[in-house]
């Protein structure tokens, strides 16, 4: 199948519109260059009426913090949508579905994405009743704003639009994109301070070196991110990687299985004392 070019339009909704310089440089720069990225910025002070140009305001009922205004934010996507299209609304703020992989894959296979960014303390709920289609964390912590979060997604998807990366095989085996973490990688010299590459990656033996790889991704997801391995599928070579390294994922079927904590307090069997 020929892979199509595509374009992704992002008009993006901000008070902060200068935050967005930071996706001139790298891959998200060079995709706008080739015109595969094309990114409008909108910021919500020129649909205000009054003289101070208010965004926000405080919360009814009372209590801390800034409010975005809903009328500003409202006549902003309905310019976007009047002139570009309707695309599909995002609200990024940390009360949203989580970000992974998966979602970035679904987003990324979209044509035009018009990005909200929550700011201060949140928006006016009718944003999110009346605007919105969905709505997108970058994880369990506060920002200041949703600028961040809304580059963070569009690095994320600018990446997976063919060609835009030089090597599809690079995007393909990314951590995450198979489930898993990705092995390690070394570059020249051979040797640095005394440490050396893994004699195998200078072997020149294909073969050895696509397993040694497979071996690393499945340690080293084990180690840092167990629960991953829960939603994976592990073909029979898999799980003998594993259980030559001592580790057994059949979940207590082995009964001198000794439960052991790895990572994140997700428990998994192993089978022996003996170190990977
Ligand atoms: Cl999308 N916005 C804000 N303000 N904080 C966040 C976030 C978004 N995702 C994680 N923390």
């Amino acid at each position: 199948m020929a892979s199509s070019i595509r374009v992704l339009r992002v008009d993006v909704v901000t008070p902060f519109p200068g935050m967005f310089r930071a996706l001139e440089e790298s891959i998200p720069g060079r995709a706008q260059a080739a015109g595969r990225l094309i990114l409008g910025l909108h910021n919500p002070r020129d649909e205000t009426d009054d003289p101070h140009r208010t965004v926000d305001d405080a919360p009814f009922g009372g209590g801390g913090g800034m409010v975005l205004k809903v009328d500003p934010i409202f006549r902003t996507v309905e310019r976007i949508c009047a002139t570009a299209g309707k695309g599909e609304v995002i609200l990024l703020s940390p009360q949203g579905d989580v970000l992974t992989q998966r979602i970035v894959e679904q987003l990324a296979a979209l044509d035009h994405w018009v990005l909200v960014c929550g700011h201060y303390k949140g928006v006016d709920e009718r944003v999110r009743e009346h605007l919105v289609d969905r709505e997108v964390s970058i994880g369990d912590y506060v920002l200041s704003g949703g600028e961040l979060a809304a580059m963070v997604l569009i690095d994320a998807a600018v990446r997976l639009l063919p060609g835009v990366v030089g090597n599809p095989a690079t995007v393909s085996s990314d951590s995450h994109t198979t489930g898993l973490l990705d092995h390690p990688h070394y570059t020249r010299p051979e040797v640095f301070r005394g440490w050396s590459v893994p004699g195998v990656l200078l072997s020149g033996d294909h073969g050895a070196v696509a397993q040694w790889r497979r071996e690393q991704v499945l340690l080293r997801t084990l180690r840092n991110r167990p629960d991953l391995l829960d939603s994976v599928f592990l073909s029979e070579e898999d799980q003998r990687i594993l259980a030559r390294h001592g580790w057994s994922l059949s979940n207590g079927s082995r009964r001198d299985a000794r439960q052991m904590e790895v990572g994140n307090g997700h428990t998994r069997h192993r089978e022996s004392d003996a170190d990977a």
